[in-house]
């Protein structure tokens, strides 16, 4: 995410459950790390591309969540394999829809 420009400010914490609660992350969704950014959620390994359109388009939305740790996907790179993954946005109420797809 530096790369692309965004300014980090990283916190390790021991329980990450009430941190995805306080954000209003669905049950199924998670993944290893949650991010804030201008009022969203960013959870797990979502390409900054993504980033920068939510920011850019800021839909009426809880944040983006990629579930899981899809091989292929920034900072899961192994070598050219690449499993599918979709990029969910998550709305106000919870429900979920397809945000992007990878690969594209
Ligand atoms: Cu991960």
């Amino acid at each position: 995410m530096r790369q692309h420009g965004f300014k980090l400010t990283v916190h390790d914490v021991d329980n990450m459950s009430p941190i995805k609660e306080r954000v209003g992350l669905p049950y199924g969704m998670g993944s290893c790390h949650t991010a804030e950014i201008g009022g969203y959620f960013i959870e797990g390994h979502v390409p900054a591309a993504e980033v920068a359109r939510l920011l850019q388009e800021k839909p009426k939305a809880k944040g983006l969540a990629v579930p899981g740790m899809p091989i292929g996907s920034p900072g899961m790179e192994q070598g050219n394999q690449q499993q599918p993954y979709d990029v969910m946005l998550v709305k106000e109420d919870g429900s979920t829809s397809v945000f992007a797809h990878y690969p594209k």
